[in-house]
């Protein structure tokens, strides 16, 4: 992408309503605009970081077996009246009425719809076991929305819904979610502690939030240190049997500050850490509460008909652009992990009308799209302080800056945004160096 060509509004000024690095960096970094409170618009460099980790989300949810589907944002009241949900939800769902006096709603979550589906479909054991998932916006109107898109009222969620025969089917399903979500999470450059949670307005009885850490997380943790250094999942198969998987991470004990027990905590005074953390992803098992209220049950083996056991699973795709942000970034802006920047590489000419200087960014720029890389060129007519600096605020992991003095020696300065160092090579090495730290 030429950034002559690119929508990038940056803004010099720090915005006085962000109080958190996240957001002023996501308003700076011409990522997001805000159009009334909690409610966002995607301009193209948040919206490219923003289907970057939806993309590893729903690969990590293909990978686990899940089945992706699209619900709508709008549901009908009549669904939640079902589940006895409509008048509990309370102020945070947004309640709509159609021109032919029908109460709908702009969906917080999508449990009875995905019931809805369910109980229209299956009827046998045999079709189980079965989860289903959509990556789509919700509404919750939260009283107070703050840190831009980290609590929103319009956000974007990675929602899975799981139908089993029984608990310990549900089980095995929660399982496969739980280990999906530290392998996600991991592959976003995060460590995702899962903490033992409370239900809440969902409901159940088994819960676990995963929480990354940012000295701004709204919630506080207990947890065993060896969640801090360890590479604990990428070993990990679905084929094998994670319960003594998910024994083995538990042992590893992480707790809500409100949930934790100093007189009962088996870790040992110099292994327990606290910090706090952003929570990133939530799941849940909740039984029959859905199935047994909406008339989703299968006939078993032996004929006879139960509510299936179902599960939810939700990841806030949103909120992980600004809690990646939160957990990295430093004085001069954002340092994206690779996988989710939005460019791999940027390629600066500091002096835009010198034949050498342009002959030598152009042809790197398409050397580096031909071999597979997706970079940002900086072929505007502006101050080289004012360019690095965009760079550096945006957080691509390489640049690569071409000026008049390097060309008089033919190399090209090649600087990693996360180390901040700096190496002069020729053209050809800076190439090789940048696609060797895609694989
Ligand atoms: N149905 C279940 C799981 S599918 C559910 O709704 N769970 S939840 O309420 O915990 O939300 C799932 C995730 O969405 C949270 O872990 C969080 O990361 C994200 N989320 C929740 N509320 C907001 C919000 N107001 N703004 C941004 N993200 C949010």
């Amino acid at each position: 992408m030429r950034l002559s060509q690119y929508f990038l509004p940056l803004l010099k000024e720090t915005p006085k309503e962000a109080q958190i690095a996240s957001h002023r960096l996501m308003l700076r970094a011409g990522m997001i605009q805000q159009s009334s409170a909690g409610i966002y618009s995607w301009l193209p460099l948040g919206k490219k970081v923003l289907d970057k980790i939806a993309d590893i989300v729903r690969e990590e949810q293909n990978r686990a077996g899940a089945l992706e589907i699209m619900m709508p944002t709008i549901q009908p009241a009549e669904l939640w009246q079902e589940s006895g949900r409509y008048d509990d939800y309370g102020a945070e769902m947004l309640r709509i009425r159609d021109r032919h006096e029908r109460d709908m709603l702009y969906g917080p979550t999508n449990e009875e719809q995905v019931t809805d589906i369910f109980r229209a479909h299956v009827r046998s054991y045999k079709a189980l076991p079965l989860n289903l998932y959509h990556i789509q916006w919700k509404f919750r109107d939260e009283v107070r929305p703050r840190f831009g898109i980290m609590r929103g009222r319009e956000f974007l969620m990675k929602d899975a819904y799981s139908f089993d025969t029984d608990a310990q089917g549900a089980r095995a399903a929660y399982n496969r979610m739980f280990v999906s979500y530290l392998k996600t999470f991991a592959r976003m450059g995060l460590t995702a502690i899962p903490m033992e949670a409370d239900t809440g307005p969902i409901g159940g009885d088994m819960s676990h939030e995963f929480i990354i850490l940012a000295e701004t997380g709204e919630s506080g943790v207990y947890f065993h240190k060896d969640w801090l250094n360890a590479d604990l999942v990428t070993q990990v198969n679905y084929d094998e049997d994670l319960q003594p998987v998910i024994d083995r991470f538990t042992s590893l004990y992480a707790r809500a500050d409100e949930m934790h027990d100093p007189d009962q905590c088996p870790v040992p005074a110099d292994e327990l850490m606290s910090l706090r953390g952003i929570e990133v992803g939530h799941i849940f098992y909740f039984g029959e509460k859905y199935s047994a209220a909406m008339g989703a049950s299968v006939a078993g083996p032996d004929g006879s008909n139960k509510p299936v056991h179902m599960g939810s699973y939700g990841i806030g795709v949103s909120r992980l652009v600004g809690g990646i942000i939160e957990a990295s970034h430093d004085e001069k802006g954002i340092i994206w992990p690779r996988a989710v920047a939005p460019f791999d590489v940027a390629v600066v000419n500091l002096k835009v009308g010198d034949d050498t200087c342009m002959t030598c960014a152009d042809d790197l720029y398409a050397r580096l799209q031909a071999a597979g890389a997706d970079p940002i060129y900086d072929d505007r007519d502006d101050r080289p302080g004012a360019k690095l600096a965009a760079m550096d605020l945006i957080g691509i992991p390489w640049q690569i800056i071409i000026g008049p003095r390097g060309m008089d020696n033919g190399v090209v300065e090649v600087k990693n945004r996360r180390t901040g160092e700096a190496v002069e090579v020729s053209p050809d090495s800076a190439l090789t160096m940048v696609m060797q730290d895609a694989e």
